[in-house]
């Protein structure tokens, strides 16, 4: 007999996620968390669709990057304005950095001369739509002069970029819309292949999926193949790059795909 819950048998596995609120909340019914969790994220979701509607007015095509901690999104992004301001000078970018204490990615991003704001997030564990519109007031990204070359009203190339870097972590920030054209979940090949099998709902929200630190590829067992067959599993349309931003390998066709934006 199982001491915890009376029930006969010790050895089977446990699935909190089986009720119809695919949740567990102690003292809380599932009607009632399926309630609240349509309420929370309709209200997101409002202002998540007022937010893409301000970055399409502006030319502005804003990613949201998602991923653990440490995959290297910060890394990947200072070396994206590094190659940007190389390539394309001219281009305006800026970056909202997510994180629940500090500004030290803001100051990371900074540093490179690009424009960024800090949210920090407290005991919150992803960003939401209202904070990356009180973040995206404070750009100029807005206020810049839009350039009427013959780019301009080709909506499939970006006038102007906003990378938004969420809070560490591959559970939360899945389900929260900000607005953005697409979110971008990176993965280092440090974390293990079957990363998107065990957190299937990022992988599945993701229209691109980064597989970073590939310098440390010989030093590893990580299986590429594996982890893309993996990821096409739970999303079978998820476009995927190999890089290293550390190294500048992969970052043509990294800069290539942020430059032309995936159509809705
Ligand atoms: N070897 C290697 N290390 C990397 C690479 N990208 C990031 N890192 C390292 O990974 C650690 C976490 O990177 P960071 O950008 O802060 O990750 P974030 O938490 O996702 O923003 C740092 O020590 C980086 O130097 C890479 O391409 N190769
Ligand atoms: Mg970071």
């Amino acid at each position: 007999m199982c001491v915890v819950c009376g029930c006969g048998d010790t050895t089977a596995d446990l699935d909190y996620g089986a009720g119809p609120a695919r949740v567990s909340v102690p003292g809380m019914s599932q009607a009632r968390a399926i309630k609240l969790e349509a309420d929370v994220l309709g209200a997101n979701d409002r202002v998540a669709a007022a937010n893409r509607a301000h970055f399409a007015a502006h030319g502005v095509t804003a990613y949201n990057l998602v991923s653990s901690p440490g995959s290297g999104k910060t890394t990947l992004l200072c070396a994206t304005i590094e190659y940007l301001k190389r390539h394309a000078p001219a281009l305006p970018l800026a970056v909202i950095e997510g994180d629940q204490q500090t500004s030290h990615d803001a100051d990371r991003i900074r540093a490179t001369g690009a424009s960024a704001i800090q949210i920090n997030t407290g005991k919150g564990c992803h960003l939401d739509a209202p904070m990356v519109a009180e973040a995206f007031a404070r750009l100029h990204l807005h206020s810049h002069a839009h350039v009427h070359d013959e780019h301009a009203h080709d909506h499939h190339h970006a006038e102007s970029l906003l990378f938004i870097e969420n809070v560490g972590n591959l559970v939360c920030p899945a389900m929260w819309d900000l607005g953005e054209a697409a979110k971008i979940a990176i993965l280092s090949v440090t974390e293990g292949e079957d990363k998107p099998l065990k957190y299937p709902d990022m992988f599945a929200a993701a229209r691109l999926m980064v597989l970073n630190k590939t310098d440390l590829l010989p030093h590893l067992d990580f299986d590429v193949p594996q982890c893309i067959a993996y990821a096409r599993r739970v999303n079978p349309g998820i476009e995927v790059l190999l890089v290293s931003a550390k190294t500048g390998t992969g970052l043509d066709a990294w800069v290539e795909w942020l430059m032309h934006p995936p159509s809705a």
